[in-house]
């Protein structure tokens, strides 16, 4: 195909003549203003404090009404429609844990899975590039799962798949909360447990609401493992970023707040404002400073016995972040002064192998900050004693203190 080139000569004779034109006429007089001559009877106009920064009519720059907006309708799933349905091998390519891939609902039906990994690689939630990779930088560990302490080796008891990632908007923290929501919400139609692993906290919100639509609103409880508490009010604008997720879920009544149990809160935030929002909705939570005082033993017991004085459904919300950065140094918002990993993985074995979990999240690993690896491999861990628990249930091993006989020392009797 001929390709009809424009007319460039008169632009390159404009050019010449420009360069050509000799300086030697005066400058211009520039007029100065002449106060005396300001018409004051003319009225007052309101102040702008934005004028001369951004146009008063344009000072939100909005969406294209005229394009399609459907961004994430449509995943790239597999056109092979002899393809008989079920969970594929991952053969080499990475997925969590080298599980099999499933593509479409039909896989995770005809393979009778029980638990779907789904990646949802939000970042713009916590303002700072890396969150984003997380799913990336946890499928690397292609091998795990498998627990000295219970003898319990989770892939062998439980039917687990690697279900992709979500397809979200890159620009847009609000545009990505559909689809995530969506796919959450087809997991749990086939009875699956989705594990999202993110991502910023953001998603919390589009994964419980979604498992709210599939078992009802107020039907789930949730535990929020945080340095932070996440229920901050709307901020220029947005409803949504990782520091809203719990206000979004109580306000729009997805979750009851006295079914919202809080565990690590520490540092500066929030507020009183904050923690009397909580109060108001009368949502449980255990600061770090509780922990202090009261001893980890006896604040993990808590919060074993509230995780059972709720709903049926337990959802699990794991920030990264309420682990101490010394371990988790690869997080946007690191706090001094939080969890070990010894504390952390009986309390989420325990969880998991009490309650009726119907969904975990795994949110804020940054892979991009993450000094030595250490928090890559403690999020892994996580979602290792968390699954751990779920199979040691579903043998009816559970039990917050369940450890196998060999590996306690009475055990040797
Ligand atoms: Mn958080």
């Amino acid at each position: 195909m001929t390709r009809v080139s424009p007319p460039r000569a008169p632009v390159l004779l404009l050019i010449l003549a420009a360069a050509c034109t000799v300086p030697d006429e005066p400058a211009p007089v520039v007029a100065e203003p002449d106060t005396a001559a300001v018409d004051t009877t003319e009225a007052p106009q309101p102040v702008d404090s934005m004028a001369g920064i951004v146009p008063s009519d344009l000072s939100v720059i909005q969406l294209d009404p005229e394009s399609d907006l459907e961004v994430w309708r449509d995943r790239e799933l597999p056109e092979d429609s002899a393809r008989t349905p079920g969970p594929v091998r991952a053969g080499g390519a990475l997925s969590f844990f080298g599980l099999p891939i499933a593509h479409t609902n039909e896989d995770l039906i005809a393979g009778e899975v029980e638990v779907a990994f789904l990646g949802a690689p939000v970042d713009m939630g916590v303002g700072y590039r890396g969150a984003g990779e997380g799913p990336t930088a946890l499928r690397s560990f292609r091998r795990g799962g498998g627990s000295m302490e219970t003898m319990v080796r989770w892939r062998s008891e439980l039917t687990a798949v690697d279900f992709g990632n979500a397809p979200i908007d890159n620009l847009s923290v609000e545009r990505s909360m559909p689809p995530i929501r969506r796919m959450v919400r087809e997991i749990a139609e086939t009875g699956a447990i989705p594990i999202i692993i993110g991502g910023d906290h953001s998603i919390e919100y589009p994964n419980v609401a979604g498992l709210a639509d599939v078992y009802g609103k107020e039907n789930v409880g949730v535990i929020h493992f945080d340095a932070h508490f996440d229920g901050g009010d709307v901020r220029n604008g947005h409803l949504i970023s990782h520091a809203q997720p719990v206000r979004r879920l109580v306000d729009d009544g997805h979750v009851l707040g006295q079914n919202y149990i809080q565990v690590g809160l520490r540092g500066g935030w929030p507020g009183e404002d904050g923690f009397e929002w909580m109060r108001e909705n009368n949502m449980r939570y255990h600061t770090m400073a509780e922990i202090d005082r009261d001893g980890w033993g006896a604040v993990m017991t808590r919060v074993l016995n509230e995780a059972n004085d709720g709903p049926e459904h337990l959802y699990i919300s794991f920030d990264i972040d309420v682990m101490d950065p010394a371990y988790t140094a690869g997080t946007g918002t690191p706090v001094a002064g939080g969890l070990t990993p010894r504390e952390v993985f009986p309390l989420i074995r325990g969880l998991c192998a009490e309650n009726n979990v119907v969904g975990f999240d795994l949110v804020e690993l940054n892979p991009l900050l993450d000094v030595g690896y250490t928090t890559v491999l403690n999020s892994k861990q996580v979602v290792d004693e968390c699954l751990t628990g779920i199979a040691m249930r579903k043998k009816g091993l559970g039990g917050r203190d369940y450890l196998s006989p060999l590996t306690r020392r009475d055990g040797r009797r």
